[in-house]
């Protein structure tokens, strides 16, 4: 049976607000941190519970809101193979924390073991950590006691990025099998990512500094372990380290900044020399941005279709070198933001599919391929090695020098990729072994397709429910008769792309348009938001 007296009682100091409702969305629960004390409680229940449903498999808990503000806090959970957590829980997740009261919340958590089917006899095991936010500490401790109540085993990481917490995930479940992960360790990771990336760069000719704009947040002491580990094989510049200054986090700075308003972070604006590579993390570092000045100081972002496109065309010239071109086939996932440009690039090379925004849809279907690259546009992305892929390649006999060769990098990568999960710091090393091996600048790089005018807009409508999509969310099924609207404006348009979707994370719809000129783009999409309003 539960301990219903150990929930009871410490239920009692973390009551629910009465007037709030919480959704566990697309990236966990998140909202103003100081409204989610109950909220984390109940994760530290309901992962808890997650473990035991799993056999006493770790599950993960990771505090942070991201490249949200500094104000706003959120939680998640990290499924045992480091992934995000199984749709189904999501519900569970999103009744849990709504029971307005310490009796309905019990009666929620005996519905949850009765409709999971949950053997309360196993034991509990979780590992969680939290980003810099100042009302971390208060919800890592809520968080322990929901733990405590249920009487969970609770290992703390501590302060670290999104993407550590998910390779320790990882790492803890896969420890002492024949797919270990690495070492269950912060260090361990460092090891793990450093020395395939020396592996991966040796002899190369040794690359100008690189440019790190870490937030204000977590990233700055994952790339400060990473500037020690690395030393002269990649030197970092570190820039927007100020993690306790209040206010700081995403201010200004960080890859969303960057992205949303394409310009320099504030930290960076006196200090990036013309041609200099670049680069910006996210408050919780599983979100990249590239970026260079040219020599008239206009600003180039190199995005996460960028990366896509950069890594995907890598990684099929290195199976092709390797001769297993016939065998592994690689794909590439985007969403209905990626850059048409950027789609076209991709699919004249190899197969490209599109899915709606979330990292979990882009993580699912990247599992179909041998080798999987996702990338939205925001950033967010990785590669993944089917577990028959990185099996071949150990038992694969190369039969030439040059295969051996690429075959080596291929499996180097598998080791240099967090593959759990977007991670920062993970994928700038992967851009950088990429930039080596090619000899690219970001100017070369840049260079491989120009990117399609493009904006993006939102419009605060009266109920966002009334949006629903189909096709990956690039047309509209209601509002009746909106689409067909659309498609009239679009067509008006050369190179015209136009969609509307509602936010998973804002109370907001989000209008996308792009044209073959800048002008037509923003018209595009403001004409679009005017038959959305
Ligand atoms: C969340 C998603 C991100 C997506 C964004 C879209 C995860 C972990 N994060 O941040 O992938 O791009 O939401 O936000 O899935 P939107 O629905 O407000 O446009
Ligand atoms: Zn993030």
């Amino acid at each position: 049976d539960l301990p219903i007296q150990s929930i009871k009682e410490l239920s009692e100091l973390h009551p629910k607000p009465a007037d709030l409702h919480f959704q566990y969305g697309t990236a966990g629960f998140r909202t103003l941190g100081s409204t989610l004390d109950s909220v984390v409680f109940r994760v530290g229940l309901l992962a808890g519970l997650r473990s035991k449903k799993l056999d006493g498999k770790t599950i993960g808990v990771m505090v942070t809101a991201s490249h949200n503000p500094e104000e706003d806090n959120g939680v998640k959970l990290v499924d045992p193979r480091g992934e995000m957590l199984e749709a189904s829980w999501e519900t569970h997740a999103t009744v849990i924390a709504n029971a307005p009261t310490t009796d309905a919340l019990i009666d929620a958590l005996e519905a949850v073991v009765r409709n999971a089917k949950i053997d309360l006899s196993k034991p509990a095991k979780v590992v969680y950590a939290r980003d810099t936010r100042r009302s971390g500490p208060a919800l890592i401790s809520a968080l322990e006691n929901g733990f405590k109540a249920l009487g969970a085993e609770g290992r703390n990481a501590g302060v670290t990025t999104t993407p550590i917490l998910h390779y320790l995930v990882k790492a803890i479940n896969t420890k002492d099998t024949s797919e270990s992960y690495g070492e269950d360790s912060e260090e361990g990771y460092f090891k793990k990512l450093s020395q395939s990336f020396k592996k991966l760069t040796a002899g190369k000719v040794k690359p100008e500094p690189l440019i790190i704009d870490c937030a204000n947040g977590v990233g700055a002491l994952a790339a400060a372990k990473f500037a020690t580990h690395l030393g002269e094989t990649l030197p970092l510049t570190l820039a927007n380290t100020a993690i306790s200054t209040p206010g700081a986090l995403n201010n200004v700075c960080g890859a969303d900044f960057v992205k949303t308003m394409q310009r320099l972070p504030s930290g960076l604006v006196d200090h990036l020399k013309p041609g200099q590579r670049a680069c910006s993390l996210d408050g919780d570092a599983d979100r990249l941005m590239y970026y260079y000045l040219d020599e008239r100081g206009s600003f180039h972002m190199l995005d996460g279709d960028k990366i896509a496109t950069l890594v995907a065309a890598f990684i099929v010239d290195l199976v092709k070198n390797a001769g297993l071109d016939s065998e592994i086939k690689v794909g590439v996932v985007q969403t209905a933001y990626a850059n048409g440009a950027s789609t076209k690039y991709l699919a004249e090379r190899l197969p490209v599919k599109c899915v709606s925004t979330g990292v979990k849809h882009l993580h699912h279907a990247a599992e179909h391929y041998d080798i999987g690259v996702y990338f939205e546009a925001n950033g967010h992305g990785t590669v993944l090695f089917s577990q028959p892929t990185q099996e071949r390649f150990a038992n694969y006999e190369p039969s030439t020098p040059a295969q051996s060769t690429a075959l080596n990098h291929l499996i180097n990568l598998t080791q240099l990729i967090n593959q759990t999960v977007g991670d920062a710091l993970s994928d700038m090393l992967l851009v950088e072994v990429v930039l080596a091996h090619k000899s690219y600048t970001g100017v070369e790089w840049n260079s491989l397709y120009a990117d399609l005018p493009n904006r993006l807009v939102k419009v605060v409508v009266s109920n966002r429910a009334a949006f629903k999509t189909e096709d990956a969310e690039r047309r509209l099924v209601s509002p009746q008769g909106l689409q067909a609207k659309i498609d009239e404006l679009v067509r008006k348009y050369e190179g015209g792309r136009s969609f509307v979707r509602p936010s998973g994370t804002e109370d907001v719809v989000r209008v996308y348009a792009e044209a073959a000129l800048k002008a037509q783009s923003d018209e595009l999409a403001f004409r679009v938001a005017g038959l959305v309003y």
